[in-house]
């Protein structure tokens, strides 16, 4: 891309949750990483945010407009064009209007987060996201009182996205959350992974990431985001209602029609790597639980 933004975050900064992010101890751990190789297996394994590789990050995906494979997007997403990309923001807003992804970079702090990341195929994560909250967004384009969700939309390029020429989802891919979701703190959107630009089959140049949700309320390469008083569709929804609700939060408890949630299997882990148990809200539930409060998780799922 013609221009760069400044990860700001310093390894001595502090933000709110860093004490649960726990980033001066993966720093910390980072720096003992020469030693790692000698500790039992399970030792290493207690280290909940280890950051995965990069080349796992960036080969391992799910992008269906490029292919419905794992290694698809890593194959056919540099046909994507990012530069210039603009963001249509509507709907109940004060400033509606086309935005520059260039312009939106230059309102927004961009820090670095640790985030688990967990897939609703029952793998997961550990990905070094750079980005800005969304909320960060939203408050810039001013949202209007009447609003209650946000809805999301990828670019529809059928010259550049090999896979949209399969009726595999209902074209264009769209997410949505409550509007307390999308303003809460832990809300970003990526643009960076350890601290380079978003790899196009990673959802350039930017994708919402929610880590208490499954992995595919993260849509990619947003081009429209919509603030509206109705619940938005969400394609996987839409595609299978039973086994996928619009909320997706990470719940072992609840399992998936053709798998369970109890488990997941951590990318990069080995072969024959223990299963961890998946967490509550995927681990954020101090953060999070009080959205939910009065709703039965088995009902909204
Ligand atoms: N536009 C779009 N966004 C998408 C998807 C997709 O197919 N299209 N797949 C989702 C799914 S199922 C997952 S698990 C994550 C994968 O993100 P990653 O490839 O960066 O790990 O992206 C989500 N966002
Ligand atoms: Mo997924």
């Amino acid at each position: 891309m013609a221009y760069r933004w400044k990860n700001t975050l310093n390894a001595e900064d502090v933000t709110p949750y860093s004490a649960y992010l726990n980033r001066r101890q993966v720093m910390s751990g980072l720096a003992a990483g020469a030693i790692a190789g000698a500790l039992p297996a399970g030792v290493r394994a207690q280290d909940g945010l280890d950051p995965n590789t990069w080349e796992e990050i960036t080969s391992y995906n799910n992008y269906y407009e490029f292919g419905t494979g794992k290694d698809d997007p890593a194959r056919y997403a540099h046909r994507l064009t990012i530069d210039p990309w603009t963001v249509q923001i509507d709907g109940l807003v004060d400033k509606p209007g086309d935005y520059s992804f260039a312009d939106i970079m230059s309102q927004m702090t961009v820090e670095e987060r640790i985030y688990r990341f967990r897939c609703v195929e029952a793998w997961s994560m550990v990905i070094p996201w750079n980005g800005f909250e969304l909320a960060d967004l939203l408050d810039w384009v001013g949202v209007q009182p009447l609003a209650k969700y946000v809805a999301f939309q990828t670019a529809l390029r059928p010259d550049e996205m090999p896979g949209l020429s399969r009726p595999v989802l209902d074209w264009p891919y769209v997410e949505g959350l409550r509007l307390d979701e999308a303003m809460h703190p832990l809300t970003m959107m990526a643009t960076g992974i350890y601290g380079r630009d978003i790899p196009k089959q990673n959802g350039a140049p930017m994708r919402l990431v929610v880590p208490w949700k499954y992995g595919f309320k993260s849509i990619k390469s947003v081009v429209r985001i919509t603030l509206t008083d109705q619940e938005p569709p969400a394609s996987w929804n839409v595609a299978n209602p039973r086994e996928y609700g619009f909320y997706s939060n990470v719940n072992p408890n609840v399992d998936h029609p053709r798998w369970s949630q109890a488990t997941e299997r951590r990318i990069g882990g080995g072969l024959f790597a223990k299963r961890q148990p998946t967490l509550m809200f995927n681990g954020y539930e101090d953060e999070v639980a009080h959205l939910y409060e009065g709703m039965d998780l088995s009902e909204f799922i």
